[in-house]
């Protein structure tokens, strides 16, 4: 008799644990680089509220922002390997891995960051690129276009020469015909390499004036109408194939979605940034000459002939991929 009772004790246990991890569904980890404030995980915490609704809490995401679980470098890797589920990258930190998506990274005016990453988002659909073919992609957006922040004046284009400032990707070679030096790292050292003094400045979007405080140190911002940074969200292969098939709609179907979410927020989260820049540390603004305009734009013309060979050598059609980008960029203008 006792033995049976325990035994029924033993199974109503396992029953009861069995029914708990079922309601508890599936957790997801999701690493991040840059710091919490920063929009790369504003747009994290908003796709996890979005995900966990829908999906009626069947699945959690656990979030990890500030490179606690996977830094900017070994984030591709780190979710390949399965250390996170998901990961956030910016394309531009891996060199030569993404021939084709890199495409959004040239310098072809971008004004808008929605206009941007929908233009990412439905490249990464129509050409379906094997740069990611080892990984599930679950969103795509870019950097707001990008500006020159610094510790010293930048006035005129000839006060960039020789000047350290930290960029990545196309921004780099950009700036190195300028003059300037550009010193290749991810956003998330530079606030040390700016206290270092390694760097007197960097080149990106507004916002992180005011999510990693630069404005207290670079108080001169230059108006450049640089490249956007290309970000995608990735996710594990056979994380992703695991899930069940409704779960997978719920993620396929915020793809687009927050692609826009993110442009939006960041288009209108980039003036607040620079505005709250100019109350609380009176940060000067500078813009340059049309000529000094037209100058930057020739400085990026041969990073547009080099983004072709490029891609040309990865086996891709350069020509029409450009093209498609282009009309995508003029159609969601116009809209
Ligand atoms: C960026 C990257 C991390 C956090 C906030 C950010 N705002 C703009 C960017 C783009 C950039 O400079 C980069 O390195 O990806």
């Amino acid at each position: 008799m006792r033995k049976i009772m325990s035994l029924m004790a033993a199974s109503i246990t396992l029953a009861c644990l069995m029914g708990a991890s079922a309601m508890a569904g599936t957790t997801l980890t999701y690493a991040n680089f840059p710091p919490a404030p920063t929009f790369p995980c504003v747009q994290m915490e908003h796709w996890k509220a979005e995900v966990e609704k829908r999906t009626n809490g069947n699945i959690a995401v656990q979030t990890f922002p500030g490179s606690t679980l996977l830094g900017a470098k070994n984030m591709l890797r780190g979710v390949q390997t399965g250390q996170a589920d998901i990961g956030c990258i910016s394309t531009a930190y891996y060199p030569g891995v993404f021939p084709l998506i890199s495409v959004v990274n040239l310098p072809v005016a971008f004004t808008s960051t929605e206009v941007a990453s929908l233009v990412m988002w439905d490249m990464f659909q129509k050409y379906q690129p094997k740069e990611f073919k080892d990984v599930k992609v679950l969103t795509m957006f870019t950097s707001a276009p990008s500006h020159v922040m610094s510790k010293v004046a930048v006035k005129q284009l000839s006060d960039l020469k020789g000047l350290e400032l930290r960029a990545s990707g196309s921004i780099l070679k950009i700036l190195s015909g300028l003059g300037a030096q550009g010193v290749g790292m991810p956003m998330s050292q530079t606030p040390e390499a700016l206290q270092k003094g390694v760097v007197k400045g960097l080149v990106s979007s507004y916002d992180v004036l005011k999510d990693l405080n630069f404005a207290e140190q670079c108080r001169y911002e230059t108006v450049t109408n640089l490249p956007v940074y290309p970000f995608a969200i990735i996710m594990n292969k056979a994380r992703w194939d695991a899930l069940p098939a409704e779960t997978k709609k719920v993620l396929d179907d915020l793809g687009r979605e927050q692609a826009v979410w993110t442009g939006k927020y960041l288009d209108d989260y980039t003036s607040q940034a620079l505005a709250w820049a100019k109350e609380k540390y009176q940060v000067e603004v500078f813009e340059l000459t049309d000529t000094e305009y037209v100058e930057i734009k020739k400085q990026g013309e041969p990073l547009i002939t080099a983004w072709k060979a490029d891609a040309v050598e990865a086996g891709l059609d350069a020509e029409a991929i450009l093209a498609e980008m282009l009309a995508l960029k003029a159609k969601y203008e116009a809209q």
